[in-house]
């Protein structure tokens, strides 16, 4: 693969500082050498330019930070969508999952019909309306659906830039009653921990695999938060839900999607290396970009 990396530092779509550091972490975990071990040309981009000022000032329907997210997501869409138009792969890395906001904005203008995995621990699925926290990281798979904050949805361009109908949640466990209502209301596809426990994570990425081909997908983006799996292994996020996805399941569901051969974009989010273990959470992440990218034992 050709692929180009790109490093999101915003903390503003949350409300703990150092998630911005995010992408330093990543790198200084050995992202570029690993993918390169594996045989793929790798760029590096660098990183959008975010504004380092904090005001934490919420606007008046109650989101902080609306203004820089709304910037440093069109920067992001901006990036991503010249990339794609060039042929390579973004790998975008977070920053917190506002900036999701912008990396599908930007490939909805080359998809008609773009897959969505969304692993996380929470649904992202919240509005101005339903939010509890104000936190535009709560918001960004709602948003990208044409729900939310109207400067938020559009970004880039105007709109909604994904279906509901091709959208798969998977580990979810903490889930507020807004975002619960929106999913039975859009019937989104959702695999929470109830269903990884029964059925397994070969049979969730199986079903999911089966699902986008019964959508007929012309791609799939994979948008991973790091708080998907469980803190023991991850515990250097803002957000931490006990009893998530291990660090095997983890591993399992990269090298299927590996095998399957469908994921043209990916994000990984939500690294904080300030609440980090000597950046534990950065090493797994970019181990399972490893297992994402082809890394295989023998
Ligand atoms: C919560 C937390 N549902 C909110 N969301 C998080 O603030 O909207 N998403 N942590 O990753
Ligand atoms: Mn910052
Ligand atoms: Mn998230
Ligand atoms: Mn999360």
């Amino acid at each position: 693969l050709d692929i180009s990396l790109i490093g999101v530092p915003v903390d503003l779509g949350q409300s703990r500082r150092g998630v911005d550091m995010g992408p330093s972490a990543i790198r200084y975990a050995g992202a570029i050498e690993r993918l390169k071990a594996l045989g793929h040309h790798v760029t590096d981009e660098g990183n959008i330019s975010v504004s380092p000022v904090h005001n934490l000032s919420c606007n008046e329907a109650g989101l902080k930070n609306l203004t820089e997210v709304t910037e440093a997501t069109e920067e992001l869409a901006a990036t991503v969508s010249a990339i794609v138009k060039n042929k390579k792969f973004p790998l975008v890395l977070g920053g917190d999952h506002s900036i999701a906001i912008g990396t599908l904005a930007g490939l909805a203008e080359h998809y008609t019909n773009l897959g969505v995995i969304w692993y996380d621990a929470h649904a992202d699925m919240n509005t101005s309306e339903t939010s509890p926290s104000g936190n535009i990281h709560g918001m960004p798979l709602a948003v990208s659906m044409g729900l939310g904050h109207e400067q938020l949805v559009n970004v880039h361009n105007k709109g909604a830039k994904i279906n509901p109908e091709n959208v798969v949640i998977i580990g979810a466990r903490s889930v507020d009653p807004g975002e619960r209502q929106l999913i039975k209301e859009k019937g989104i596809k959702v695999f929470t921990m109830h269903e990884i426990d029964c059925y397994g994570m070969s049979a969730v990425i199986q079903q999911t695999l089966n699902y986008f081909a019964s959508r007929q997908v012309d791609g799939v983006h994979l948008s991973l938060d790091l708080d998907g799996l469980d803190p023991l292994y991850t515990p250097g996020v803002g957000t931490p839900v006990p009893g998530g996805i291990t660090y095997r399941e983890s591993h399992l569901a990269m090298e299927l999607l590996e095998d399957a051969n469908v994921i043209t974009s990916a994000e990984f989010v939500e690294v904080n290396p300030i609440l980090d273990e000597y950046n534990k959470t950065a090493d797994v992440a970019v181990g399972l970009m490893g297992s994402l990218f082809g890394e295989k034992l023998l």
